[in-house]
């Protein structure tokens, strides 16, 4: 028997200034998995430097940051059976010109030619990133 997960979402500036925050919550409820916490920010650098602290000292982690910083994100809290995995396989592999159709990077997004990949989403990849990322974004959510 599975557990019940949570597991983070991001809908990444170029998802949002595209309009397809909606896009991608109707996707993952759908699936049928359910949101239990929600925010709109513009994350600041400290923020998104731990967010993506497994990837310090790589070089596309600059640009990286300042994309992510670049606009709005909407921070999600995703609750259900498996929800960790079946995430990561509903946003598809990270480069979206090879991501599979039918994915919402596959179906979404293309390579846009700048130095960052923008690829709509993130979704935590592990039981261990989840809690991290979740208490980084939502410090304040009731467990
Ligand atoms: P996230 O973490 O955003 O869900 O994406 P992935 O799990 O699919 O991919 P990742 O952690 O390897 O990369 C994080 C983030 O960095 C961008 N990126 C990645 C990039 O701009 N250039 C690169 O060469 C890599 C590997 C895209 C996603």
């Amino acid at each position: 028997m599975s557990d019940l997960q949570r597991t983070l979402v991001l809908v990444k500036p170029d998802g949002v200034r595209r309009g397809l925050s909606g896009e991608v919550l109707r996707r993952i409820e759908a699936k049928g998995y359910r949101p239990v916490a929600a925010r709109l920010r513009t994350a600041d650098e400290a923020l998104l430097a731990e967010h993506y602290a497994e990837h310090a000292g790589k070089p596309f982690v600059g640009p990286l940051i300042t994309f992510m910083a670049s606009g709005p994100v909407l921070a999600l809290v995703v609750e259900g059976y498996r929800v960790i995995e079946g995430v990561r396989a509903l946003a598809g592999a990270t480069d979206p010109t090879t991501a599979a159709p039918g994915s919402i990077r596959g179906d979404l997004a293309a390579d846009t030619g700048a130095a960052v990949i923008e690829n709509i989403i993130h979704a935590s990849d592990s039981p261990e990133s989840a809690a991290r990322e979740i208490a980084l974004w939502f410090a304040d959510l009731d467990s």
